[in-house]
């Protein structure tokens, strides 16, 4: 008897998850259908990254990495799985329990939905409609389970009438009421898996933004960077001076890439300004585009680490658009907000600054940016932190105070102001990599946005330090590669690494942690020579 109620709370469990199932399916082809950034797993998990702590944050990204939002959908799928069961379960055995958690999940999903930025009344419609079918696959599998289990009771043991079910409505035959439920949960479960992937395989595919970005064709840059000979050093292992836009590191709060028509795209720079002015994409770059070459770095960047990038950014001066609006007097903070709600706080004299090349840009490395990197347009900021500067998918600049404004990171663990460290890092050897004794040769990459890089040293075992012998630099807003001859000995040897900039600055040897304002510390690599 036992083994039984056993095998029917098992069939319970798969009813909840194809009811979830069905659910997710028939939001997603909603979603498709009529408002595509409402999908409500991706919602919930946009909802999850907005409020997890910060520290979890940390964990995540650096157990994960690249995958980290992979990784959190695959949480996101097995908290959904475990809840799924609980509903079947309980819709079984306490009717309509699992409904009613059904409902709530529906609710949850559909304030996920509509709090996110750009959701409109049409938003409301995927979660409603999974919850209608989720509702009602649960109710019907529900019924059709417990005259199966009638059923095949009254067949078994037709001496106890106590035990057979009210539902006797679907329960005539115990074959055909076992049929029923199987039926309809094989159906529903293949039609769901079907329809959701499909919905949302063809919502992540016929982007039709790609193909608008595409079609671009940019106005001739009116001045470029050049690049003077002896900027790029040819040794092995050492990372490139430009970063190819498919390697250039990513680091944003969202969960699908936004997709911006930038036929449609407005910029707005409102706020205390004596003018609000909207510009459309065409006006952008019809003020004339320039080149500049910009290193960005995030301040999730560890001691060694490659959150850093270096591109040739094609843009408008922000400043030349800040002066159209007319900053007022009490202004000190520049609120940039991208199309997904996220937000940065930029100093104003950053972006007013004749000295600071503050860009919008446009291209990357010669292309429009990629979708990833903040298509059509995002900022780029010299010398400050990008989730200080660097907003992607930009459509406002709301000239403010940092009194009365605050940015996404701001009340999560991070300064509201963030300049860049002067920071170097080894590339090669790599601890890890054993190099042959003999002469090797030790490189890396060092930054000083704004400043520029003077000197680098270089100490073996924690001897004299000696000079590194440095790329010629393109700008003071781009790192510079270095590198020193080492006639290594076999053993394990310490390296470490410390740059000087070029106001005469040191890099500090003072470890910091990434939060609040970036890390600091002289890289020390152990290396092993055979
Ligand atoms: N809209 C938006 N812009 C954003 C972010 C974001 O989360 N959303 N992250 C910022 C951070 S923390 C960094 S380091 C840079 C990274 O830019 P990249 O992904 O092009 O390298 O983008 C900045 N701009
Ligand atoms: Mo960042």
């Amino acid at each position: 008897m036992a083994a039984r109620r056993k095998t029917f709370i098992a069939w319970a469990a798969v009813a909840g998850v194809v009811s979830a199932a069905a659910f997710l399916a028939a939001a997603e082809l909603i979603a498709l259908l009529v408002a595509p950034q409402a999908s409500p797993l991706l919602a919930v998990g946009s909802f999850v990254i907005d409020i997890v702590p910060q520290p979890f944050k940390e964990f995540a990204i650096s157990t994960f990495g690249e995958y980290d939002k992979i990784a959190l959908l695959v949480g996101l799928g097995l908290a959904v799985l475990v809840a799924a069961v609980i509903a079947g379960v309980l819709e079984y055995v306490r009717p309509p329990i699992g409904a009613a958690l059904l409902v709530v999940a529906g609710v949850l999903s559909g304030a996920a939905i509509l709090t996110r930025a750009g959701a409109g009344f049409l938003s409301a419609l995927p979660p409603l409609a999974g919850t209608i079918a989720g509702v009602a696959l649960l109710f019907l599998l529900g019924r059709r389970l417990r005259a199966w289990r009638d059923g095949s009771v009254t067949a078994g043991n037709r001496a106890d009438p106590v035990t057979a079910g009210t539902d006797t409505a679907d329960a005539p035959r115990p074959g055909s009421s076992r049929r029923g439920f199987l039926g309809l949960t094989l159906i529903t479960a293949a039609a769901s898996v079907v329809v959701g992937v499909g919905s949302r395989v063809i919502a992540a595919t016929t982007s039709s933004i790609a193909a608008a970005r595409d079609a671009i064709r940019l106005p001739a840059v009116r001045s470029t960077v050049t690049v003077p000979t002896g900027a790029e050093a040819d040794v092995e292992g050492l990372t490139p001076l430009f970063t190819p836009n498919a390697d250039f590191y990513r680091v944003d709060t969202a969960l699908t890439v936004p997709e911006i028509d930038p036929s449609t795209w407005r910029l707005v720079i409102d706020g205390m300004v004596d003018q609000r002015i909207e510009l459309s994409f065409d006006d952008l770059v019809n003020m004339g585009l320039d080149e500049y070459g910009i290193t960005l770095t995030c301040v999730s960047n560890e001691v060694g680490g490659g959150l850093v990038g270096n591109a040739i950014w094609q843009g408008v001066a922000i400043r030349d658009i800040l002066a159209m609006a007319g900053p007022q007097s009490g202004a000190d903070m520049v609120l940039s907000r991208s199309v997904d709600g996220y937000t940065a706080s930029t100093p104003l004299d950053a972006l007013t600054d004749d000295n600071r090349d503050a860009i919008f840009a446009v291209a990357m490395n010669g292309e429009p940016l990629p979708l990833e990197h903040g298509f059509p347009v995002r900022m780029v900021v010299p010398g400050l932190y990008g989730y200080v500067s660097a907003t992607k998918w930009v459509t406002e600049l709301k000239v403010t105070t940092f009194e009365a404004d605050e940015a996404y990171w701001t009340p999560r663990g991070y300064a509201a102001e963030a300049p860049i460290k002067l920071s170097s890092r080894i590339d090669t050897p790599r601890s890890g990599t054993p190099v042959d004794a003999g002469t090797v040769a030790i490189a890396g990459m060092a930054w000083a946005q704004t400043v520029g890089i003077d000197r680098v040293e270089v100490s073996i075992d924690d001897g004299d330090w000696q000079p590194a012998t440095l790329s010629t630099p393109i700008n003071a807003d781009t790192w510079v590669q270095w590198w020193v001859e080492w006639q290594a000995e076999a053993g394990t040897h310490y390296v470490t690494v410390r740059a000087i900039d070029s106001a005469g600055t040191m890099q500090t040897e003072e470890r910091a942690p990434i939060a609040p304002n970036g890390s600091s510390g002289w890289q020390r690599t152990l290396v092993t020579v055979r």
